[in-house]
């Protein structure tokens, strides 16, 4: 498992070099926009029960056949899997935008995820749904662009400073489509 600084030091050992001042500076900016990434990952962490039920409620919401008898999510036993599937997803995302980094994700959940899920017939276009709205609903808490009006009686901002949080968004963003493409 890779984070930032491992990963800039793997490239250069790679090339038997030091570490560039463009692989310094931007390991600086990393240090100092820290605070902010800490704050992405927070927005997540904190919200992931929510995020993650939320998610699957949708996902089902739009396709009912997968809570009858012959569905992936039928009996409970199944809803709980899949449901437990979702916070695993939403967990390693967090690691990786806590680290900077996509091995953690790639190597402890999404490598051989593809094949599991064929093997025991779970849906990969309802997974993908369910992680596109996990996608929409995180990076609306990273930047408190969530609304009452999709929040109803749950509704939570986190209140943070607000800022350019556009480079993060983008990158919490990669990670969420990182997973789609490994199911794809
Ligand atoms: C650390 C990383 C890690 C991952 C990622 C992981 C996933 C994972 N999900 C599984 C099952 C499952 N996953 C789902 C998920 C779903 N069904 C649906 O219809 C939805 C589309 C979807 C939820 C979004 C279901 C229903 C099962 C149980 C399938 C079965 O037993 O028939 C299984 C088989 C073993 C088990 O049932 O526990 C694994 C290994 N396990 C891990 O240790």
């Amino acid at each position: 498992m890779l984070d930032a600084f491992s990963r800039a030091v793997v490239a250069a050992d790679a090339k038997t070099g030091t570490l560039s001042s463009g692989e310094i500076s931007a390991l600086r900016s990393f240090v100092s926009e820290g605070n902010k990434r800490l704050d992405a990952v927070n927005a997540i962490a904190s919200n992931a029960s929510c995020i993650v039920s939320d998610a699957i409620a949708g996902m089902i919401c739009e396709n009912q056949g997968l809570i009858q008898a012959g569905g992936n999510c039928y009996p409970n036993r199944r809803m709980a899997a899949c449901l437990r599937d979702g916070e695993i997803v939403l967990r390693y995302v967090t690691y990786a935008l806590l680290a900077g980094d996509a091995s953690v994700l790639d190597d402890r959940c999404l490598n051989g995820l593809k094949e599991t899920y064929a093997a025991l017939g779970v849906p990969t276009t309802s997974t993908v749904r369910a992680v596109q709205i996990m996608k929409a609903s995180s990076l609306a808490h990273i930047n408190d662009t969530n609304t009452e009006a999709n929040g109803g009686k749950k509704f939570r901002k986190m209140g943070a400073i607000q800022g350019d949080c556009s480079a993060l968004t983008a990158e919490a963003a990669s990670y969420f489509d990182r997973v789609i493409a490994a199911l794809s």
